[in-house]
């Protein structure tokens, strides 16, 4: 257990909503260790990035969008709880890391690159950090031009905040006051590179000041205190006062991928942001509230437990795609991804 306070403000959550977050979070994480499983199986193919410790700040943020209106969220890939609050099937993703044939992309792309923004609420990243946040712009914008009221959430690493793109972006979204939230995830390195060796900004939500937006500083392993700001900034995005830089201080726990040991991180700092673990402070947060009981938190490990289970199955059946399908697909007209 923690010692680090943490806020009790549930922001008119109800008790069950807060028990959804909880098991969001923990969906999150064990679907990651399965996945850990998966690859030291040698049954993931391409590599294996995890959110251990940072798991809050992306549910927390998902959990404040209202995606009948049609909101979208777009994930990077450490954000996979962003897009299981949004609706993704823990089966989809084990496929996608599988590359199955019957995988949402059918093996032709990897891990969480997946993800259709009207239908399922999320939209699939593309590798080149930064080039998102002008892709989430044009959402907002075609959003408005067509009079929805809909709000972007963008999330993007202190390493990816340092790109042209994301310069562009940001600019082009505050200047035309987008209905547009990003979050920037602090978590101290990108790859081996602190994020003072990354930013002379003393925080990353100083940015705001270059783009004349809002922009604020949370700590990103409260999970009601990421929830509150993050529903603070869709609010005022979708009432028309425009962007939000949203800076979540959080922390990686493991290396940049699964092939890599972290050996540039001091063991001090794993330890200290160990303790300030985001599910550890948010279960002693809803049982000093009298939300919920040890024996309810073991209820929804089980519950997680048996869909994971579930779908690691259903993953495993899977066939691999067929080589001779590997240029099908390629044109709308074939009505290849309709059959899907
Ligand atoms: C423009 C660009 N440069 C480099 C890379 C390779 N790359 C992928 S992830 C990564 C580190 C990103 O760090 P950060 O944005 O802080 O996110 P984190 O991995 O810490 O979540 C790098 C350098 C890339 N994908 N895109």
């Amino acid at each position: 257990m923690t010692d680090v306070l943490t806020t009790t403000n549930t922001h008119g959550l109800s008790n069950e909503q807060l028990l959804e977050i909880d098991y969001y979070l923990r969906l999150t994480r064990t679907l990651e260790e399965r996945l850990v499983a998966l690859f030291r199986q040698a049954k993931v193919i391409g590599g294996l990035y995890r959110s251990l410790g940072q798991e809050g700040e992306s549910v927390a943020a998902a959990y404040a969008l209202d995606y009948k209106q049609g909101d979208v969220v777009q994930p990077l890939i450490r954000n996979i709880g962003s897009i299981l609050v949004a609706g993704a099937k823990p089966s989809d993703i084990i496929k996608q890391y599988m590359a199955k044939a019957d995988s949402p992309t059918r093996g032709r792309e990897l891990n969480i690159h997946f993800g259709h923004p009207a239908r399922d609420g999320f939209i699939g990243q593309i590798s080149m950090l930064g080039d998102m946040i002008p892709v989430m712009a044009g959402i907002a914008l075609a959003g408005r031009m067509q009079k929805k009221t809909l709000v972007t959430l963008a999330f993007i690493g202190d390493g990816g905040s340092s790109t042209g793109a994301f310069w562009e972006g940001m600019n082009f979204a505050s200047v035309q006051k987008l209905p547009m939230v990003v979050i920037v995830e602090d978590n101290g390195y990108a790859y081996s590179t602190p994020t003072a060796k990354q930013t002379a900004a003393k925080t990353l939500a100083d940015k705001s000041y270059a783009f004349g937006c809002h922009g604020v500083t949370v700590d990103g392993n409260d999970v009601l205190a990421v929830y509150g700001e993050t529903k603070r900034s869709v609010e005022r995005a979708r009432s028309g006062g425009g962007v939000t830089l949203l800076e979540v201080k959080t922390f990686r726990l493991k290396g940049h991928a699964e092939h890599d040991n972290q050996a540039y991180v001091p063991k001090e700092l794993i330890e200290e942001w160990q303790r300030k673990d985001p599910l550890a402070r948010y279960e002693k947060v809803l049982m000093e509230l009298g939300v919920a009981t040890q024996d309810q938190f073991a209820e929804i490990q089980q519950r997680v437990r048996r869909e994971i289970d579930a779908a690691t199955d259903e993953a495993d059946r899977s066939p691999m795609p067929n080589p001779a399908d590997a240029a099908r697909g390629l044109y709308i007209e074939d009505g290849y991804w309709e059959e899907r």
